[in-house]
């Protein structure tokens, strides 16, 4: 006997063939006794034609995910003296439900990348689990929350988990994003995550001089120290790589700013 359940409140029967034993009386089907265990019991009616039938009866809650199959002994005992019985054995398997929820592997995936990053490179992978079966751990990978900007410059493959750069990045304009992450199963539930991606500068950017202001003619007995021209000099990139050194190489002496 092979009964297959799904999800089923305790309280719910399952009909069991009946024994048969052909002689009468006392000598006849007196008793069933079902294995011991934690899920089943039995209840045993008396029919009108004098039979015996057996209910199997759910007392506990079943969980797949902690007992797949469970294996009972049916035992149906008569009255003689000495007592026969027989034995029918009973195999219930468990149908999945989607009772799990899927479970990211991390509340957050940290990354740091250079701003040169080539398009195409991978990012992160995330990923989540699931402990039902068939499609109820079938996991599909959204993007939840996303700026606009973000949706640009990342892509997520839903099954997979991957996350690749398609834009390019660019420290000077955004160093750091935030994007929530979502896995849902095929059931209809989901968890969710997040990515949060560093970016790192690179000196990708020279230095811009602008002339602010400059004196067409200068006197000829200025005394040193006399401005002549306003250079402003710019470079965004940051730390070391946004220090600038300004000089006039073509004459004997240098004159030095550092850092703007
Ligand atoms: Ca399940
Ligand atoms: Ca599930
Ligand atoms: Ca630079
Ligand atoms: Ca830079």
């Amino acid at each position: 006997m092979f009964p297959e359940v799904g999800f089923t409140a305790p309280g719910s029967r399952f009909l069991l063939p009946a024994a048969q034993d052909p002689d009468l009386g006392t000598n006849s089907l007196q008793s069933y006794q079902l294995s011991s265990n934690r899920h089943f019991s039995l209840d045993v009616q008396n029919g009108s034609d004098g039979g015996k039938y057996a209910d199997l009866v759910l007392e506990h809650s079943l969980d797949r995910e902690e007992e797949a199959i469970h294996e009972l002994i049916l035992t149906a005992r008569d009255g003689g003296d000495p007592v026969r019985s027989g034995t029918a054995q009973i195999r219930v398997v468990v149908l999945d439900a989607n009772d799990n929820a899927p479970v990211f592997s991390q509340p957050i995936y940290k990354v740091n990348v250079l701003e040169n990053l080539q398009k195409g490179s991978p990012v992160v992978t995330i990923k989540a689990t699931d402990l039902d079966e068939g499609s109820n751990k079938e996991i599909t990978y959204s993007f939840g929350r996303i700026t606009d900007k973000a949706s640009k410059v990342f892509h997520l493959d839903p099954k997979t988990g991957d996350i690749t750069a398609v834009g390019n990045l660019n420290f000077e304009e955004s160093a750091f994003y935030e994007i929530e992450v979502q896995a849902h199963d095929g059931g209809g539930l989901f968890d969710r995550s997040k990515v949060v991606v560093v970016v790192s500068d690179v000196n990708d950017n020279p230095p811009e001089i602008a002339i602010s202001s400059l004196f067409n003619s200068v006197p000829e007995d200025s005394p040193p120290g006399t401005v002549i021209a306003l250079l402003n000099v710019l470079d965004p990139d940051s730390g070391e790589n946004g220090d600038v050194t300004c000089s006039i190489p073509t004459f004997g002496h240098q004159r030095q700013r550092s850092p703007l």
